[in-house]
């Protein structure tokens, strides 16, 4: 069957065709085919009113086309496009399948004519119909081709609107709307309208041009979302906004560079440029004009070039008066509409600077000088100011420059000068420091150097100048004698009128003032003579010099200038001994009797006051009937001689056996020439036996053991000593009790004399009491009161007024209270002899004392002399 109906069908076909044929060959006698409609959901039928998402993949079959013929003929299904228009389909003609070439985009073409046909061989029948493309969400949003560089004014408030953003996005529906976002929204200053894509500051943000002067933000649009080949997918894209922060003006000029400091030099040229400031617009991005100009304080010696800023100098460096100048400079912005905007201040210290160029110099009154002259009278007084010195200093430089020592080389310590620092300028005042340096006598004129010297300069300047100052004498010196005293001997006897010594005092002064006129003061200066001029002192006409009479005397000897100032020196003469007097025995003629064994003595005197002239020398020169003696040639004494030991070699001597000898005895003194005297002597020599007694014996024992003597005389005279010393202590018991003056109380009643003496003595003594040993002094030794005089006279002070001195008190004999107790009689006071004739007619306050302490020395004396024998 199915072979039949094929066989039919092809039969059919071959019919057809011939129909077909013999139709169009002929006249039209069949029907025209025609498609289903089956609506447009169906996928089969005439493609009318079908529609087609974009994002079909190419090689789908989408469509089946479908018709049939009322003849029952065959069909097939063609496809076409209008001439240039894509073609997206193909059809299989038989089966009507119809199969996406070619890709779709609804964004492009969202409806797609086709010529669909459908044929039975005979009639074709063509339609024309439009397939939709439906969208898929195959576009992301774009943003226009838009400039995303935005310029906003730093003054924009914040939440301002600033920019709009936008996007578009072809796909329609949700794939096709778009929403906005910012990428690191939470960094940025900014905040971005999701839907609108409004671009705005971010509530409490501001900008800031000086801070940040571009701000980028990406903005990232997205769409909705959307299908595309079966999967949803949510599309996006972004872009970057460059944001320029605008500048306006709202930050005042500033100077660069501060603080200022300029310099002036002495050499700095009239007009150039010392200094530049420079100021800036704060606000860099639309700077202003800078206008400069100096407020005060250039003293109209600078300006300032209002538009470059440089300050010039409009004087000479000389006429700036100060050394720094602060110039106030102020810096104003300048609108372009010429107004001042805002203004800014600062200093510039400009110093100017002293080349050290100038080195001090001394002016007189008239002009620059280097030589000061004075003359005024010596010994000025301490701190007097030279007043007739008008000396200036100055250095015309300044400041450290100017800055100097003033010093004086000279004599040091005699003047001083002030100030000793000078800044610049300086009246120069001299003053006297030392007195007695500035002496006629030393220097009649005085040279000083007056130095000035800079301090802290590196050239270190100096100059001089000389002061001369001439002396003017004054009678400041006193005559001075070369000598605080003058020590003369002059031989007794002496002629009057004889030289004794020449004084000299010495006065420096000039003129009259040094003339000195001499003269003498004093008791002792009764015999002597000055002459006023030469100095010499001489004996007076009439005088006689004796030295038994007084062998010391002194005075004062006084030089005067012609004004009256003087000075005191003191003279001692000494009486030199001559051998003026021969020596004497007591008698002529003697007689002594001359126990065998014991000596005897006779004694001659000399008168002269010194040795050797009053020294007297014994000898024998003749014995009758034979010289069997013995002499001590000093002291007189006359012994047998030592072989004459008895009385019968007496009597064989002398034939007539009387004992009776003529001895001729000389005492010559030691004098030059020497005096000589004789006396006979008649000695009657007698035997011991003769004399009877204890002391006889025990003499005549002691010739053979002289020691043994000694120890006995020595007894005797402590038993003397104790038994006296026992008699005294009864009489002092007996007094005390009777209530009478004892000797204690009389000693005390003693003293009060001694106080004369010592007043004399201090007077005598200015600085120093020397209490007892002074006055022991004066007594024990009375001869040196001349050397206290001279004490007094080495201390400078203003001698006394001229008055004899006092002499020395003269050394008192007290006769020996007990000479009678002495039996032997050898032991005589030979001491005695010169100053026996020394009247005792002191009535010196003194006396009392000095008997005491003699008799103490006297009885010292005569222990000494017993323990010789
Ligand atoms: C878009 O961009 C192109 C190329 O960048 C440019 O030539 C054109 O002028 C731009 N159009 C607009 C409207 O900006
Ligand atoms: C300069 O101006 C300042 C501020 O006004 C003021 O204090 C100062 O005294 C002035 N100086 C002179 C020299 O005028
Ligand atoms: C600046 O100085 C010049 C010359 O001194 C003057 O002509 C000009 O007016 C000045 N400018 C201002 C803003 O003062
Ligand atoms: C100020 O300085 C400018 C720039 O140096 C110059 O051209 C001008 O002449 C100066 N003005 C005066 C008044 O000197
Ligand atoms: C220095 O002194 C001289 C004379 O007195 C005077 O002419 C001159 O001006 C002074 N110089 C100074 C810097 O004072
Ligand atoms: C006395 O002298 C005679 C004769 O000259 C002599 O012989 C005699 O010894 C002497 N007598 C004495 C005691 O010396
Ligand atoms: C192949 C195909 O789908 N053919 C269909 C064509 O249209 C008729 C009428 O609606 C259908 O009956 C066929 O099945
Ligand atoms: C020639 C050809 O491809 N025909 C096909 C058309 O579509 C139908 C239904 O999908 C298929 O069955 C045919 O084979």
């Amino acid at each position: 069957f199915l072979y039949f109906t094929r066989m039919r069908s092809v039969k059919k076909t071959y019919i057809s065709l011939f129909l077909t044929l013999v139709h169009v060959c002929l006249v039209q006698a069949d029907y025209a085919p025609y498609f289903f409609d089956n609506g447009p959901s169906s996928d089969t039928g005439n493609m009318a009113l079908f529609s087609l998402s974009e994002d079909t993949p190419v090689g789908t079959q989408i469509y089946i086309l479908n018709g049939t013929d009322p003849e029952q003929d065959l069909v097939t299904f063609g496809l076409a496009f209008e001439a240039g228009s894509k073609e997206y389909f193909k059809v299989d003609p038989k089966s009507g399948n119809v199969t996406l070439i070619e890709e779709l985009d609804r964004e492009k073409e969202d409806e797609i004519e086709v010529l669909v046909s459908i044929s039975d061989g005979l009639n074709k029948v063509v339609e024309k119909v439009r397939v939709l493309v439906t969208d898929a969400n195959d576009e992301s949003p774009e943003f226009g081709n838009m400039s995303f560089i935005v310029n906003v004014p730093e003054d924009t408030p914040s939440g301002g609107s600033i920019f709009k953003v936008q996007a578009v996005d072809k796909d329609t529906g949700s794939g096709g709307s778009v929403t906005y976002y910012l990428q690191n929204s939470r960094m940025t200053k900014f905040a971005i309208d999701r839907h609108s894509g409004v671009l705005r500051i971010k509530p409490g943000e501001a900008l800031d041009y000086e801070k940040s002067r571009t701000h980028f933000i990406t903005v990232v649009a997205k769409d909705g979302g959307g299908k595309y080949k079966g999967k949803y997918q949510v599309l996006s894209s972004s872009a970057t906004v460059t944001i320029n922060v605008i500048d306006v003006q709202d930050t005042p000029p500033s100077f660069v560079g501060t603080p200022y400091y300029a310099y002036v030099y002495e050499d700095t040229v009239l007009g150039s440029e010392i200094f530049t400031v420079v100021a800036h617009d704060g606000d860099r991005g639309n700077p202003n004009a800078i206008h400069y100009s100096i407020i005060n304080g250039s003293d109209g010696f600078f300006a300032i070039n209002n538009t470059s800023g440089s300050i010039s100098l409009l004087d000479y460096p000389v006429h700036l008066k100060k050394e720094v100048y602060e110039l106030r400079i102020q810096a104003s912005e300048v609108s372009e509409e010429g107004n001042v905007v805002a203004h800014v201040t600062s200093t510039v210290t400009i110093r100017v600077v002293d080349l050290n160029n100038h080195p001090p110099t001394f002016y007189g009154e008239n002009g620059p000088q280097s030589t000061f002259e004075l003359t005024m009278y010596e010994h000025p007084p301490e701190g007097e100011i030279l007043r007739g010195l008008k000396i200036t200093v100055n250095d015309s430089d300044q400041g450290a420059n100017a800055k100097f020592n003033l010093r004086l080389v000279g004599p040091g310590r005699v003047l001083r000068v002030v100030p000793q620092t000078v800044l610049n300028e300086a009246q120069v005042t001299i003053i006297v420091e030392n007195s007695a340096a500035i002496d006629y006598e030393k220097y009649q004129s005085l040279t000083f150097k007056l130095l000035a010297v800079e301090i802290d300069t590196p050239e270190k300047f100096s100059s001089t100048a000389d002061i001369v100052i001439h002396l003017l004498d004054t009678n400041d010196n006193i005559p001075k004698f070369s000598s605080d005293y003058y020590i003369a001997r002059i031989p007794e006897n002496s002629p009057g009128g004889s030289n004794v010594v020449s004084v000299t005092a010495t006065d420096p002064d000039s003129g009259l003032w040094g003339e000195v006129k001499y003269s003498i003061y004093g008791t002792g200066s009764d015999l002597f003579l000055i002459h006023p001029t030469t100095g010499i002192i001489y004996t007076q006409p009439w005088a006689t010099l004796d030295a038994e009479e007084k062998s010391k005397y002194n005075f004062y000897v006084k030089a005067e200038d012609t004004e009256g100032k003087y000075s005191l020196a003191e003279v001692f003469v000494t009486i030199l001994d001559m051998n003026d007097h021969p020596p004497e025995f007591n008698e002529n003629f003697l007689e002594k009797t001359m126990v065998i064994g014991a000596p005897v003595k006779i004694e001659a005197i000399d008168d002269d006051a010194e040795e050797p002239n009053n020294v007297i020398e014994y000898s024998i020169t003749q014995g009758d009937p034979d010289n069997i003696f013995d002499i001590n040639t000093e002291t007189g004494e006359i012994k047998l001689k030592s072989y004459i030991k008895s009385m019968d070699i007496v009597q064989n001597i002398t034939k007539q056996r009387d004992c009776k000898w003529s001895v001729v005895v000389q005492a010559k003194d030691r004098g030059s020439p020497s005096f000589s005297t004789t006396a006979v002597v008649k000695i009657d020599i007698t035997e011991a036996t003769q004399l009877k007694g204890p002391m006889a014996a025990f003499l005549m024992q002691s010739r053979d053991n002289p020691m043994k003597a000694l120890g006995v005389l020595a007894g005797v005279i402590c038993v003397m000593v104790i038994v006296t010393v026992l008699i005294s202590t009864a009489m002092f018991l007996r007094n005390k009790t009777s209530n009478r003056i004892t000797p204690a109380r009389r000693i005390i009643k003693k003293r009060p004399k001694k106080h004369p003496l010592r007043t004399l003595h201090r007077g005598w003594f200015p600085f120093g009491r020397r209490g007892n040993s002074s006055e022991r002094f004066t007594v024990e030794d009375p001869g040196s009161g001349d050397e206290n005089l001279n004490s007094n006279n080495n201390i400078k002070m203003p001698p006394p007024p001229p008055s004899a001195p006092a002499l020395p008190p003269p050394p008192q004999y007290i006769p020996r209270p007990d000479k009678k107790v002495w039996t032997v009689p050898t032991v005589s006071g030979s001491l005695v002899s010169t100053s026996a004739k020394t009247p005792v007619s002191n009535k010196d306050v003194s006396s009392a004392l000095v008997s005491e302490l003699k008799m103490k020395l006297e009885k010292k004396m005569i222990e000494n002399s017993a323990t010789r024998y």
